[in-house]
């Protein structure tokens, strides 16, 4: 049996519906991992049941989880109970010491779930960046550049120093939680990647690997590859096969 794997889902403005995009379903599907979904609302309990955990893209965090004023945030992009949900699924699994993937809303995720902070609006604090973190072209087009930092599980599977990728953010990590590491950064200093501290298998990426992995990009594919290894070695080691 393949790893399951949980992902979260965004909430439609409406309300009325819990969502995922096809991209992150094939990009783990191509990694060979089975995608579980996680709606709004759903309690740590489950993880027990679970190998993996993807953090996936979405809207903007509440301010107040991290303990600021609104400064920039886009308040119509706030959903609480998704706030809720992420934050007990990364402090639990983090407890079961399970392989999470963190992905634009995802990196924010794991950051302000294990007492980070945000840039909440990118153009506004950081007026002097020249890097369109907001690309218009598709998702599928990489269209600026990162400096992988290594030692580092990312420099490991990409391979390289440099890469390039998607972008379609408005806000980023500020500072990473005490012990995780920043892995990749923009030109213009912003955190584009970060790992957890020690064996545990967990990482935040401010791009959108779903999307490069789907159209052949090969350090994204190696991004879910790895992490479906690393869920099911989980699986292996906690549960027996
Ligand atoms: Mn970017």
């Amino acid at each position: 049996m393949p790893p399951l794997i949980g992902l979260t889902m965004a909430r439609s403005a409406d309300g009325l519906r819990d969502g995922i995009s096809v991209a992150y379903l094939n990009a783990l599907r191509q990694a060979g991992g089975i995608a579980v979904a996680l709606p709004n609302g759903t309690t740590a309990n489950v993880l027990t049941r679970l190998d993996g955990l993807i953090l996936t893209g979405g809207g903007d965090f509440a301010p107040e989880r991290y303990a600021r004023p609104n400064r920039g945030t886009k308040d119509e992009a706030i959903c609480p109970e998704r706030d809720q949900t992420e934050i007990e699924l990364i402090r639990a699994a983090q407890a079961l010491h399970m392989p999470m993937l963190g992905i634009c809303r995802g990196i924010q995720a794991l950051a302000v779930a294990l007492g980070g902070t945000l840039i909440q609006d990118i153009s506004q604090e950081m007026a002097g960046s020249d890097i369109v973190h907001y690309q218009t072209k598709g998702r599928s087009s990489a269209t600026h550049g990162i400096d992988v930092l290594r030692p580092s599980r990312l420099f490991d599977l990409a391979g390289s120093a440099e890469i390039r990728v998607n972008s379609l953010h408005h806000q980023a990590v500020e500072f990473v939680p005490e012990g995780f590491t920043v892995v990749a950064t923009a030109e213009d200093g912003l955190i584009e990647a970060m790992e957890g501290p020690g064996r545990d298998f967990v990482m935040g990426v401010q791009w959108h690997p779903e999307d490069l992995a789907v159209a052949g990009d090969v350090v994204s594919q190696r991004i879910f590859a790895t992490f479906v290894t690393q869920a099911s070695m989980f699986k292996t080691d906690t549960r027996r096969g």
